[in-house]
C-alpha cells in the first residue's frame, strides 16, 4: 500500500514535470475542454465508469497515468463483465495490438506532445467498422461467415481516428449486419451471442449499435463508434444513459464500413457526453474520396466544439412533430416516457426555447404507413453486400454473395441459428430484389419526399423552427432516416424501480425497473453544430446520466489504480 502511495506521489511530481514541459499543447475551445488543466484537476485518477476525453486527456498529459495504463484497465474492465459475471457481451474481440500502439502513442506524447484530443485514447468500433487484418481484429458484422475474412484496409473514419491518434481498442457486439438480417433480439449476433444492457439484468440494450451503447455506459472504452440506418445509434443510445450523434448521411465516411444502404448508413459517436460526442464527430467528420457521398458536404465544417454553449437554446423555436409519435404504432412512448417529455419541454422554455407544439410533418401520416423505406433498402443491401463480399481479399468461409450468406446461415445452424435466433427473412427477402428498376426509383423519390421537403424541412420551414424535439423511444427515428437527417440523443429519464420487466425476446426485456431513455433533436441536413449546442443545454442543466448507475454486478471495479505500475 505504502509502496502504491509512494509510486502515486512519483506520477503526481512526474506529471508536474511533463505539464511544465508540455505547457505548449493547448486543445480546444474556451468552455472547459482547454489544456492543460492544473495539476490539482487531474491529482484524482478518473473514475472510468464516467471518465471524460477531456479528463483522460489532461491525465495523460500531466504524466499521471498513461495509454498502456488506459489500454490495461479497460481490457481488465471488459473481461470482468463481458463474459463473466453479468456477461453483457457488450465486446466481441480485443484489439491484440492495442498496448504496443499505446506504448507508442504514450512515446510521441512524451516527445512532441499531444497531436490532439484524441491522442492515446481507446475507442471501441462496432464490429461492421473494419480495421486492417494486419492488426490482429476481424471485420464480420458479427457474422461467422465473415471470420477470418480479408478486408483491404481500414475504414475512413478508423484512418481519421488514428491520425488523431486514437487507439482501437476492440470490436463491439451488434445485432447481427446491423439488424438486417432477420426479426432477431437486438444485440445478438453469431460471434458476439446475445449483448444485454447495464440497468437492468437481461435488459434489451436496443440495436443495432448494441455493444457500442453498452460499452460506452459503463466505461468499458473511452469513447464507441456506431452505425446507424434507422435507429442503430439513436435506440441504443436511448437504452443505454448514453449521448449519440447519428450525423447527417455524407458528414462521415462509411468506406469499409459492412453496409445495408448508402442512403442511410452512417457513422456516429455513443459516448457518455455531448462535449465527447463533439469531440469524436470532429475528428471523423469530413471528406473520403472512397465515399462520394461526403464529397457533398460543405467544405468547410464548423468546429463542433465550440458547439458546446449552455446559452443555445436562448431564442430558438423548436418544433413538437406530435403526429409522428401519436401513432398507435409507437406503443413504446408510454406513460412514463410522454410525462419525462413533457417535463422536457418545460426544461427547453427555462433555457430559452419557445416550442411549437404541435409542428407536425406534413407527411407524418403517409411516413407511418409507407413501405418506401424498405424497397430501397433491400435494394440496394443486396447490391452493396455483394459488393462488400466481392471486395474482400479472402474469406474463409467461401461466402461471396448474400446468396452464399443465405446457404451458409442454414448449414451452420449450431453457429448462426441456435434455438431462439434462427430468422433471416430479411436477408431472404433483400436476395429476390430486383435491382434499379422503376420501382426502386420512385422509393427513393418518395423517401426524399416523405423525409425532407414534405417532411422534416417542411415542418421546420412552416414554422419557422430551429430543431425538433421527440422521445428516442420507439421508432420515431424514421423521418430522418429516410431523409439522411442527423439526430442527437441525450438522456431524459428511466423507468421506476415497480416497472414491470416485460420479456422481448428469449433473453431480453424491456422496459425493465430503472431502464433509461432519451431525447432527441432532429433537424435538417449538416445541422449538427447546432443539434449539439441544443443537446449541450439540455444535458448540461439536467445531467440526467449521473442520475442512475447500472446494477451492481454490471459495474466493472477495475480501474486505473488497479494496473498503474503493474505488469
Ligand atoms: C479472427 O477471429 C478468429 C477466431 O476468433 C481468431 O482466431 C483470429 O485471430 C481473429 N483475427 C484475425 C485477423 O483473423
Ligand atoms: C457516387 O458514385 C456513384 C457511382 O460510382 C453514383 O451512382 C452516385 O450517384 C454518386 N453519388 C453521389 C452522392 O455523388
Ligand atoms: C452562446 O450562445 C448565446 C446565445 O445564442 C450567444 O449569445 C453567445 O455569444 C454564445 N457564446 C459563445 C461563446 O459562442
Ligand atoms: C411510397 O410513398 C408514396 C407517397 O406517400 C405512397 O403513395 C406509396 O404507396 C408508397 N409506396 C409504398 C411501397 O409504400
Ligand atoms: C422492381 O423490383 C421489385 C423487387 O425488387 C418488384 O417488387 C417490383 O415490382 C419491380 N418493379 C417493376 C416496375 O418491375
Ligand atoms: C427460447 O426462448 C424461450 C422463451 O422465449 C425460452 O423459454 C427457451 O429456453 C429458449 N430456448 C433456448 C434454447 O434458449
Ligand atoms: C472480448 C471477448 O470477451 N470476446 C468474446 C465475445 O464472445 C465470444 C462468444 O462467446 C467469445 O468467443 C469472445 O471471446
Amino acid at each position: 500500500m505504502a509502496g502504491g502511495l509512494l509510486k502515486y506521489a512519483t506520477f503526481l511530481v512526474l506529471g508536474a514535470l511533463l505539464l511544465a514541459q508540455h505547457g505548449r499543447a493547448s486543445y480546444g475551445n474556451e468552455k472547459g475542454t482547454e489544456w492543460p488543466l492544473l495539476l490539482e484537476q487531474v491529482s484524482a485518477l478518473p473514475d472510468l465508469y464516467e471518465a471524460s476525453v477531456a479528463e483522460l486527456g489532461a491525465g495523460l498529459n500531466a504524466g499521471i497515468f498513461t495509454s498502456v495504463d488506459l489500454v490495461k484497465a479497460y481490457f481488465a474492465r471488459i473481461d470482468e463483465v463481458n463474459l463473466h459475471g453479468p456477461a453483457l457481451r457488450a465486446v466481441i474481440e480485443k484489439n491484440p495490438s492495442a498496448l504496443a500502439e499505446a506504448a507508442a502513442l504514450d512515446a510521441e506524447r512524451t516527445l512532441l506532445g499531444p497531436r490532439g484530443l484524441l491522442h492515446g485514447v481507446p475507442v471501441l468500433v462496432k464490429d461492421n467498422i473494419a480495421t486492417v487484418v494486419s492488426e490482429g481484429m476481424n471485420t464480420t458484422a458479427g457474422s461467422f461467415s465473415l471470420e477470418g475474412s480479408i478486408v483491404p484496409g481500414d475504414a475512413g473514419v478508423v484512418k481519421r481516428l488514428r491520425a488523431a491518434g486514437a487507439i482501437i481498442l476492440g470490436k463491439a457486439n451488434l445485432s447481427e449486419f446491423s439488424h438486417a438480417r432477420g426479426t432477431l433480439a437486438p444485440g445478438w449476433s453469431g460471434r458476439g451471442g446475445q449483448c444485454t444492457a447495464a440497468y437492468y439484468p437481461g435488459a434489451d440494450p436496443c440495436g443495432s449499435s448494441s455493444g457500442s451503447g453498452v460499452a460506452a455506459s459503463i466505461g468499458l472504452a473511452s469513447v464507441t463508434l456506431g452505425t446507424e440506418t434507422d435507429g442503430s445509434i439513436t435506440c441504443p443510445a436511448s437504452r443505454n444513459n448514453v449521448v449519440g450523434i447519428k450525423p447527417t448521411v455524407g458528414l462521415t465516411s462509411r468506406a469499409g464500413v459492412i453496409p445495408i444502404t448508402a442512403h442511410q448508413d452512417t457513422v456516429g459517436p455513443l459516448v457518455r457526453s455531448v462535449s465527447d460526442a463533439a469531440i469524436v464527430l470532429s475528428v471523423i467528420a469530413g471528406p473520403d474520396p472512397n465515399d462520394n457521398y461526403t464529397l457533398a458536404q460543405p467544405s468547410i465544417l464548423p468546429d463542433y466544439l465550440s458547439a458546446l454553449n449552455t446559452s443555445a437554446l436562448q431564442g430558438t423555436r423548436i418544433g413538437v412533430p406530435r403526429a409522428v409519435f401519436l401513432e398507435a404504432s409507437y406503443s413504446e412512448l408510454d406513460d412514463t416516457i410522454l410525462s419525462a417529455y413533457t417535463t422536457a419541454l418545460e426544461t427547453l422554455k427555462t433555457l430559452g426555447a419557445t416550442i411549437v407544439d404541435p409542428a407536425d410533418l406534413p407527411s407524418a401520416y403517409e411516413i407511418a404507413t409507407s413501405k418506401n423505406e424498405s424497397v430501397v433498402s433491400r435494394t440496394d443491401f443486396k447490391v452493396q453486400l455483394n459488393a462488400w463480399f466481392e471486395s474482400l481479399l479472402s474469406n474463409p468461409s467461401g461466402v461471396r454473395s448474400m446468396a452464399d450468406l443465405i446457404a451458409y446461415n442454414d448449414a451452420h445452424p449450431e453457429l448462426e441459428e441456435p434455438s431462439n435466433y434462427t430468422d433471416q427473412s430479411t436477408l431472404i427477402r433483400a436476395e429476390a430484389s430486383e435491382g434499379f428498376n422503376s420501382t426502386y426509383y420512385q422509393s427513393l423519390a418518395y423517401n426524399h419526399e416523405l423525409g425532407r421537403t414534405r417532411g422534416i424541412d417542411a415542418a421546420l420551414k412552416k414554422y419557422d423552427l430551429d430543431a425538433l424535439v421527440l422521445p428516442a423511444a420507439g421508432y420515431v427515428t424514421m423521418p430522418a432516416a429516410i431523409a439522411g437527417y442527423p439526430i442527437v440523443t441525450v438522456p431524459l429519464g428511466f423507468y421506476p424501480d415497480n416497472t414491470p420487466a416485460v420479456p422481448t425476446g428469449p433473453a431480453t426485456f424491456y422496459p425493465a425497473p430503472g431502464v433509461p431513455f432519451g431525447l432527441s433533436f432532429l433537424g435538417t441536413a449538416y445541422s449538427e453544430y447546432n443539434l449539439i449546442g441544443y443537446a449541450y443545454a439540455y444535458e448540461q442543466k439536467t445531467m440526467t446520466r449521473l442520475q442512475r448507475k447500472a446494477y451492481a454486478a454490471a459495474i466493472p471495479s477495475m480501474q486505473l489504480v488497479n494496473v498503474i505500475g503493474k505488469q
